[in-house]
């Protein structure tokens, strides 16, 4: 059988936890064979608590590079930070000529600990160029907000009406993270195909080394679909995924702690229940 290509367009956290560095070993740790766009490179200041600067790379090395990867024939591709409205358009209309259905946004808005959006106008830019191309989009509860234009939601109820409402402005599949700040006792995704309301549940990981999580959650799921798998069974294997790389979250130093990527297949899946809710 042949090999599948992955391709992501995102950027590189220096730090190897999120971004590019996430979605490649995540990529490798699904058999597939993984591919970089690079949009930003994001460096952190050990002098200055850990403080991220962000540097953005031209448009034109952006489009050279999305050029080379999708001449390969790409089975799926991922988009993570996406720092302009430029950049986004780019994306989309990249993604539009490629024509592949196989299309995972992760719609970045922030970085962990920085809590403004990058830059206001991406919220839009988003709605307008990706969704409508998205076989599915993998918002947090904040962005989940953003894109539907309601508050953040705090309950599955809530998720309930963004994923409905995101799902409206054209993505195929919508799945809220709730993450920790969801009021749940368990760790709680919500999947959402248009018809039916699907609640992900495992158990909460007692670590705060999370970093690079969703970006390692949805380079599973464009993985996973690259590989043939259904859009719900390619969610359901990636919460597998990246639940059992968070329960083996570590310290890298006192600022940043990554997730695990490999864990999964060193150590095992962990258990997964999903409820029609
Ligand atoms: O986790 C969001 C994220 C995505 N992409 C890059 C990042 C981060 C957060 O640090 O650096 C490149």
């Amino acid at each position: 059988m042949r090999l599948k290509k992955t391709l992501t367009i995102a950027g590189s956290d220096t730090s190897g936890g999120a971004g590019i560095a996430a979605d490649l070993k995540t990529f490798q740790e699904h058999g597939t064979y993984g591919m970089t766009a690079l949009t930003v490179i994001v460096t952190m200041d050990p002098d200055n608590k850990w403080s991220h600067s962000v540097y953005s790379l031209p448009i034109d090395v952006l489009k050279a590079q999305i050029k080379t990867a999708l001449s390969t024939g790409i089975d799926a591709i991922k988009t993570g930070m996406l720092s302009t409205e430029e950049v986004i358009q780019t994306a989309g209309n990249a993604i539009a000529e490629s024509k592949l259905d196989h299309v995972v946004i992760d719609p970045v808005m922030v970085c962990k600990g920085e809590d403004e959006v990058l830059n206001p106008g991406t919220v839009d830019a988003m709605i307008e160029f990706l969704l409508p191309k998205a076989e599915i989009v993998t918002p947090n509860l904040f962005e989940a907000g953003q894109l539907a234009g309601t508050k953040t939601p705090k309950t599955v109820e809530d998720m309930k009406v963004a994923a409905e409402k995101i799902h409206a402005l054209g993505a195929r599949n919508v799945v809220i993270k709730g993450g920790k700040q969801l009021v749940h006792d368990k760790a709680v995704d919500l999947f959402y195909d248009g018809k039916t309301f699907t609640l992900l549940e495992a158990e909460k990981a007692d670590t705060d080394y999370n970093h690079g999580a969703g970006c390692t959650f949805a380079a599973a799921i464009t993985a996973n679909l690259a590989n043939g798998l259904d859009v719900k069974d390619a969610v359901i294997e990636a919460k597998t995924f990246v639940t059992a790389a968070i329960s083996n979250g570590w310290k890298l130093n006192e600022f940043v702690g990554p997730v695990l990527h490999g864990a999964k297949n060193k150590y095992g899946a962990p258990e997964i229940t999903t409820t029609e809710v």
